[in-house]
């Protein structure tokens, strides 16, 4: 296979409801959908998941597009690629930017399983037709409206809850939490807001029986999590500080964590999140499929990732309407009873609605390789 062409666009789309973590609230996303076409006149599709605000890592929509624009794609040029795992390999004199990376890399893994003739699910070696779902609940204006957003969750069949968590949003949450809910599987993300001077805070999280305490201290550590492992009872789970199966490795080697989290656009793509996969399948170590606020084209590539079996946790991949008000893929992603059933068509397994992407879309680059 030879990429011909890629186009870039961005896009921006309003959020049903703003989304807060301990960095910050987001009300509108950019993102970025990289379409790429082969010399048989295949396409691909991979979406470029970095916020337009660089507080979850150093990236952003606009130095993804820059790196995509500049580096990547000319690294394409003429290249002729017999499996989309090369891809890796052909980014790897870029350091980092690895969401850009998992963007373009995303929509070469599409249009190569399209060209197979096959499920992106089934290109990557996946095995299950469908798939366990949680949901992440953004930080709320009170208790009252998170107790209503977690009830809404249950009904619709969600199969557990994860909260946000920050430094004077913490304990007393939880406990209300729990006295309303106990038994509800239920975790707490941090998102780095957390030291290591926070340990006797972070003890107290013992008594809420969390299936996981994702990412409490900083954001590149791995040091600190494996003492503060040491100390607590709740397994650690780590998002940011996980950025390739090297990073994974040493971390379950310290002791820093007992699951991880997998996001393909934090690791650089389809081929290290496998990576990552078996590195911790290998020493016994569960993994699930974390979330970037996608549209559908990063939701579907989340799905099909979520399909090899040692993505044991439910994702939070949860269907495009606790998003938006219209995905840009067709049909959207459909949650029932808390799974989505792993769609059947070649490729990311839904079609690409254009006209919600032309109506979304402030930017857009042609390349002609
Ligand atoms: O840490 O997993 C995170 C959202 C934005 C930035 C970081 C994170 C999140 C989420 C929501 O938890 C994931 C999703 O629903 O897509
Ligand atoms: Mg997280």
């Amino acid at each position: 296979m030879i990429i011909r062409e890629v186009i870039i666009r961005k896009l921006e789309m309003t959020m049903k409801n703003p989304f807060s973590t301990s960095f910050g609230t987001m009300h509108d996303r950019q993102f970025l959908v990289i379409e790429v076409i082969d010399e048989e006149g295949n396409h691909g599709y991979g979406e470029g998941v970095a916020f337009s605000i660089p507080w979850y890592t150093e990236e952003t929509t606009n130095t993804s597009l820059h790196m995509i624009r500049d580096f990547l794609v000319p690294l394409l040029k003429e290249k002729r690629i017999q499996h989309p795992d090369e891809v890796n390999g052909i980014f790897k004199s870029i350091r980092k930017n690895n969401m850009a990376k998992a963007a373009v890399e995303c929509a070469v893994w599409d249009c190569w399983a399209k060209r197979q003739g096959m499920t992106l699910s089934e290109a990557i070696g996946g095995k299950k037709d469908r798939i366990d779902v949680g949901i992440s609940i953004g930080i709320q204006r009170n208790f009252h409206t998170l107790e209503e957003k977690i009830n809404e969750s249950l009904n619709s069949g969600f199969k557990r809850i994860k909260v946000k968590i920050k430094p004077g949003y913490d304990i007393k949450l939880l406990s209300e939490i729990r006295d309303r809910f106990p038994d509800v599987p239920l975790m707490a993300d941090a998102n780095s807001a957390y030291t290591l001077a926070d340990i006797e805070l972070l003890k107290e999280l013992d008594q809420f029986n969390l299936t996981m305490i994702e990412q409490p201290l900083a954001s590149d550590d791995i040091v600190d999590h494996a003492s503060l492992q040491q100390q607590i009872q709740t397994p650690i789970c780590l998002d940011e500080s996980i950025l390739s199966a090297e990073d994974a490795r040493k971390a379950i080697q310290l002791g820093s964590c007992r699951v991880i989290n997998v996001k393909i656009g934090r690791v650089g793509g389809i081929t290290e999140a496998k990576r990552i996969h078996d590195v911790c399948q290998e020493s016994g170590i569960p993994v699930w499929c974390g979330g970037m606020l996608e549209a559908g084209i990063g939701r579907a590539h989340n799905i099909a990732l979520t399909t090899l079996p040692n993505f044991k946790f439910p994702g939070d991949t949860a269907g495009s309407s606790s998003y938006w008000k219209h995905d840009i893929i067709s049909p959207e992603v459909i949650v029932e009873e808390g799974t989505i059933t792993v769609p059947h068509l070649n490729g990311i397994g839904y079609e690409v609605d254009f006209s919600e992407i032309e109506q979304h879309c402030i930017e857009r680059i042609e390349m002609h390789l």
